[in-house]
């Protein structure tokens, strides 16, 4: 951690110096980095020409991992996803409705959660379709700030038989809804669900802003639920209600698009009647490590890289080198609860040629990050949390 201080301050110190001569103009964002410290990125060689982290589609951008230079993922890069339209909301006649099981309605404006008690959280989550096809992008990590989810729902009042938040975004589209052999195709809001036990906890956030400013309108201003510690799809952008109720919620992105379905015992063969079919709901971040740069300064080559998971401690992170034997790596002194854990590794003895790194995690109750083959009767693609191995080039 100290190096990564350092060459931030190193970074710092060096813009200054330049902006003060009226030359930082003439340095590319990207060169000052290696500029600083003499350092130099070590291609990666497994990254498809193809790669595009800003599909022509306008509506995703992926982070460039390979461009992670800290805790805090820039605004500008941070990934964006969803599915539908981006609606336009204005903040200043903007309401947020809380309805159903509760003993006052409310419509609450940005202004009255403004005023309420704030609280900051740093938060990482990667989209449950993240994977290396992706080459991991849509992940990132951010301090967020807002009002705790659990404050605005204790002043509406719950009612006693309340069970199930639901959270609806702004946005809408046409959707199947498919109900056995019939498929019905209808307009729907965006909604995501939990139970009011999860919706109560300290860390869910009613978020305004990223990184100390507005959310933009990708990132679903005016306001979006963070569920620090779930998959990206719990973060509900563009909210517009938040609606109690005793039964659980089935739509479309929370019972039928957002599953997981994986065979248990027996071979794991789809004849095999010792395989039990499991299948639930998309919520908690799957432990992962994804190794994202490598660099070197001379001699000295370092590895960086940042796990992902349900805010369980990480109790080590390892390296392996060529197929050789685990090594630790060192978790970031700023790593918090909820937030990506970075982690670097000094790799010593690295030689000319190609090489493959790859890296496991293990947190404090034992969980270590499953290889591909662990996954292999794992049916639906999302939550593709296996080893990543990745090939650089040292030239
Ligand atoms: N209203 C709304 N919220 C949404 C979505 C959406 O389509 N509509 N997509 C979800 C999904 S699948 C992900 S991965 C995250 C992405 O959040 P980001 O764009 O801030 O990275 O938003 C979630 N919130
Ligand atoms: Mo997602």
């Amino acid at each position: 951690m100290t190096e990564q201080i350092s060459r931030r301050e190193t970074l710092d110190t060096l813009r200054k110096g330049l902006a003060a001569a009226g030359l930082l103009a003439l340095v590319p964002e990207w060169a000052t980095p290696a500029l600083a410290q003499g350092e130099t990125d070590v291609p990666f060689t497994d990254i498809p020409k193809t790669f595009n982290p800003n599909p022509p589609n306008g509506q995703t951008r992926m982070l460039d991992i390979r461009k992670i230079d800290g805790m805090i993922t820039p605004k500008d890069q941070f990934f964006a996803i969803q599915h539908m339209n981006r609606p336009v909301i204005d903040p200043a006649t903007y309401r947020l409705k809380i309805t159903g099981m509760i003993h006052k309605p409310e419509e609450i404006s940005l202004a009255d959660l403004r005023a309420m008690r704030s609280t900051d959280v740093v938060a990482g989550y990667e989209c449950s379709g993240n994977s290396p096809r992706s080459m991991q992008g849509l992940s990132s990590n951010g301090r967020w700030t807002g009002v705790k989810l659990s404050e605005v729902l204790k002043r509406a009042g719950i009612q006693p038989a309340a069970r199930e938040v639901v959270f609806f975004g702004t946005d809408r589209g046409m959707q199947d809804i498919v109900f056995r052999q019939q498929t019905f195709k209808l307009e729907q809001q965006f909604g995501r669900s939990m139970t009011l036990e999860n919706a109560m906890k300290p860390a869910p956030l009613l978020a305004y802003a990223l990184n100390g400013e507005p959310l933009t309108l990708e990132q679903g201003s005016p306001l979006r639920l963070i569920m620090p510690g779930w998959y990206g799809v719990a973060n509900v952008k563009w909210l517009s209600e938040v609606h109690l109720q005793e039964d659980r919620y089935v739509g479309n992105y929370q019972a039928r698009w957002y599953r997981r379905l994986q065979g248990v015992g027996g071979s794991g063969e789809d004849n095999d009647p010792q395989v039990q079919w499991v299948e639930r709901e998309v919520t908690r971040m799957q432990l992962k490590s994804v190794i994202a740069r490598v660099r070197h300064t001379g001699g000295a080559y370092q590895v960086l890289g940042f796990c992902l998971n349900d805010g369980t401690p990480i109790k080590s992170v390892e390296v392996s080198v060529d197929n050789g034997p685990w090594q630790p790596a060192t978790l970031d002194k700023a790593n918090t609860q909820y937030s990506w854990k970075l982690f670097t590794f000094e790799w010593k003895g690295a030689t000319p040629g190609e090489h493959t790194l790859v890296s496991r995690a293990t947190d404090a109750n034992g969980t270590v990050q499953p290889v591909a083959a662990d996954l292999k009767t794992k049916k639906t693609f999302l939550e593709a949390n296996e080893q990543f191995p990745r090939k650089v080039m040292i030239g």
